[in-house]
C-alpha cells in the first residue's frame, strides 16, 4: 500500500484528491490546521484519512510529520489560495505558500528515501504575459500570491535538478466545482443565484466582469496530479482546458440556466470592494504537452461545469433546481441562513 501526505487536504482540491488516491488504496495522510472554527465539512464524508495537526507555517511541525509518515508521495495543495485576500496579507501568504514549500521540501529532502513531490503551481504566475499561455511561457507575476507561488514553482525545480528529487509542477489553470471556496467567483456566482432564488437577497455584487478564465472541472484536474507523479521523469505540465471564458459570460450563462432571465437585473459590477490593485487580463492554457505526455484530457465543458454547480447550489438552499419554486427545507432557511452578502472578499 502507498502512503500519501497531502496538504491542504480540507480544500477543493485536497478533498476530490484524497477520494481518489483512497479509491486507488492509497493510505491517505492529510495535513490539518488547528483553527478555532471546524473546517472538515468537505472531507467528512471521506472514511480512512488519517490526518495531523500542523502549520505550513511552522517548519518545525511539517519536519516531524513528514519523518513519522514517511510517505511516498507528497501532493503539496495548502496554501493562502485567494489572490485578492493576498494583497492584505502579503506576509502571510508569502510564509504559508513560499516558505512553507521549502520547509516541504527540506523535510522530504532529509528522509532515507524521498517521497515524490507534487507542488500546486498556478496559471496566475503567467500574470501580465498574453494568452496562450504553456510551459515556455515566461512569468510576470501580478499579485503577491502569484510572486509566492513563482517560489514555490522555482524552489521544486531546484530541488529537482540539485537533489535529484522527483519533484514536479502543475501549472493548474482555474479549475471549479461544487466544493470551491464561497469567495471564488464562480461559486460567488452560482451560490449567489441560489440565494436569489430563495429569496435572501435581490442583487450580486461583483468586481471586473471583464477578465478572462480558462475555467475546468477539479475533480479531472486532480487526476493530472496523481498521473505527473506516476509519469517516468519529473517534469513541468500546464493543466487546462485551452478555451476562455469572461466573469461576464459566466454570469450570463449561469443566470440565463437558472431561468433568472436578464443578469443585469440583479449583478451590479465594478463594486470597489471587488477590484483588485492589479488584475490579471487574461489566462488561456495550452495542456498539449500534458495530453502527449500523460495521456490527460479534459472532458467537462464550460456549459456543463456552470450547470454542474448551479444544480447543486441551488438544493443547498431548498431550491429545486429548475426553478419550481422553494421547499419547505427552503423556507426554513429563509428563517435561519446566516446573510454575508456584505463580506469583503466574496
Ligand atoms: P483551497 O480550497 O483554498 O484550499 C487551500 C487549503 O490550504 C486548505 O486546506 C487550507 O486549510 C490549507 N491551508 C491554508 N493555509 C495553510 C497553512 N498556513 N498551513 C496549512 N494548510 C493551510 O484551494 P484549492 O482551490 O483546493 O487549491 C489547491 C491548491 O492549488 C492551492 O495551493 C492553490 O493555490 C492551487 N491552485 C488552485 C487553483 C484553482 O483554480 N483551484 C489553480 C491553480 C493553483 P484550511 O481549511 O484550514 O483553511
Ligand atoms: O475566482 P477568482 O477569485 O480566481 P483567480 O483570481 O483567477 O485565482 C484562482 O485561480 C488561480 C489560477 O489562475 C489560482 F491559482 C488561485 O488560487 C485561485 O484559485 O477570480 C477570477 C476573476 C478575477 O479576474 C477577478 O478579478 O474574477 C474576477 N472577479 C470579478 N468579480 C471576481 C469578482 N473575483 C472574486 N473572487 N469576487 C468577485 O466579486
Amino acid at each position: 500500500m502507498k502512503k500519501a501526505f497531502v496538504t491542504g487536504i480540507t480544500g477543493q482540491d485536497g478533498s476530490f484528491l484524497a477520494e481518489l488516491l483512497l479509491s486507488k488504496e492509497y493510505e491517505v495522510h492529510g495535513l490539518m490546521r488547528r483553527t478555532s472554527t471546524f473546517n472538515r465539512h468537505r472531507i467528512h464524508h471521506v472514511e480512512n484519512i488519517i490526518t495531523h495537526y500542523g502549520d505550513l507555517a511552522d517548519a518545525s511541525s511539517i519536519w516531524k510529520i513528514v519523518h513519522e509518515i514517511k510517505p511516498d508521495e507528497v501532493y503539496h495543495l495548502g496554501a493562502q489560495s485567494n489572490v485578492n485576500i493576498s494583497f492584505d496579507m502579503p506576509g502571510f501568504t508569502s510564509q504559508t505558500n513560499a516558505l512553507g514549500t521549502l520547509s516541504l521540501l527540506e523535510a522530504i529532502k532529509g528522509l532515507e528515501h524521498p517521497a515524490k513531490f507534487y507542488m500546486a503551481a498556478s496559471s496566475e504566475m503567467f500574470g501580465g504575459t498574453p494568452p496562450p499561455q504553456n510551459e515556455q511561457s515566461i512569468f510576470r507575476p501580478r499579485s503577491v500570491y502569484a510572486i509566492s507561488k513563482v517560489f514555490g514553482f522555482d524552489a521544486t525545480r531546484l530541488y529537482r535538478e540539485a537533489y535529484n528529487m522527483f519533484a514536479s509542477n502543475g501549472i493548474l489553470f482555474n479549475h471549479e466545482s461544487e466544493r470551491r471556496g464561497e469567495n471564488f467567483v464562480t461559486r460567488k456566482i452560482t451560490l449567489g443565484i441560489a440565494k436569489i432564488k430563495a429569496g435572501l437577497m435581490n442583487k450580486l455584487y461583483m468586481g471586473n466582469l471583464d477578465a478572462e478564465r480558462d475555467w475546468g472541472y477539479a475533480p479531472e484536474y486532480v487526476e493530472a496530479m496523481w498521473k505527473m507523479l506516476q509519469h517516468d521523469k519529473p517534469d513541468d505540465f500546464v493543466i487546462a482546458t485551452g478555451t476562455s471564458h469572461s466573469v461576464k459570460e459566466f454570469v450570463q450563462e449561469a443566470f440565463a440556466y437558472a431561468g433568472l432571465g436578464d443578469w443585469k437585473s440583479y449583478v451590479v459590477d465594478n463594486d470597489p470592494r471587488f477590484l483588485r490593485p492589479t488584475e490579471v487580463d487574461a489566462l488561456t492554457g495550452d495542456p498539449s504537452k500534458a495530453k502527449k505526455e500523460l495521456g490527460w484530457e479534459p472532458k467537462v465543458t464550460f456549459k456543463d461545469l456552470v450547470k454542474i454547480m448551479v444544480d447543486l447550489d441551488m438544493p443547498r438552499f431548498g431550491i429545486t433546481p429548475h426553478g419550481e419554486g422553494i421547499t419547505l427545507l427552503g423556507k426554513r432557511f429563509q428563517n435561519h441562513f446566516w446573510n454575508h452578502d456584505l463580506a469583503r472578499y466574496d
